[in-house]
């Protein structure tokens, strides 16, 4: 059986969690906290990141590399394009979610949520201010571009819309929400991924493993 190395909480972790579930593949969690210098954790990815999987002999990490193996072990239902422009147009959002858009999104988490909380530091509010008023708005407006006003990206919910909103997810822990006037599509997107009935249920264990609402 798939064993998947994370916590939950991460965006990148979420995405395996949801992408298991939506296939229907049977797995088992291996807590495993980012940032923890767990040596052993090493020996299954050097990079000491979450998520990585073992599936049988096989052990990987990254969250896009663990997703197209799930995509290609688990064809159905698709999670990614068939059409080669489209596979690129979504490989081109799950890059650019996982990595500008994360690094803005949950920096706001990161400040706000993960200082407080598990380093017991005062979130950097500058920053904070820097990303939501300087950095965010040009990324959200190209993105406003890219989204459309109903649905998803591609027609079914897939990995890009999931890849885009992760990080949304994240910085809205930390009291951050992108404003709907501004950006509806991209609020819009937002609010019609967290209803996925996968996304949702993993939302809810998130918010339990988090202590939200206790
Ligand atoms: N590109 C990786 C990024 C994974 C990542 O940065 N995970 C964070 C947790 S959200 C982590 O493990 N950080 C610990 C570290 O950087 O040492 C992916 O898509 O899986």
């Amino acid at each position: 059986m798939i064993k998947v190395y994370g916590v939950h909480g991460s965006p990148f972790v979420r995405k395996v969690f949801i992408a298991l579930d939506i296939k229907g593949a049977p797995y088992e969690i291996v807590r495993q906290m980012p940032f923890s210098g767990d040596e052993e954790y090493k020996k299954i990815n050097p990079l000491a990141k979450v998520p990585s999987i073992t599936d049988g002999d096989l052990t990987i990490a990254d969250s896009k590399v663990i997703c197209r193996y799930i995509e290609n072990a688990y064809p159905e239902p698709a999670l990614y394009p068939a059409h080669a422009a489209d596979l690129a147009r979504a490989d081109w959002y799950e890059e650019m979610g996982g990595t500008y858009v994360t690094e803005l999104a949950t920096g706001i988490f990161f400040q706000r949520f993960m200082r407080p909380f598990a380093f017991k530091q005062d979130p950097d509010e500058e920053l904070v201010s820097k990303i939501i008023d300087k950095q965010l708005p040009p990324v959200l407006d190209y993105l406003e571009e890219q989204i459309p006003s109903n649905g998803f990206i591609f027609g079914d919910f897939m990995l890009a819309d999931l890849s885009i909103v992760s990080p949304f997810i994240n910085a809205s822990y930390a009291n951050y929400h992108v404003d709907s006037a501004t950006w509806p599509c991209v609020a819009g997107l937002i609010e019609r991924v967290k209803a996925v009935p996968q996304v949702a249920a993993v939302l809810k264990k998130e918010a339990e493993a988090m202590g939200f609402g206790k």
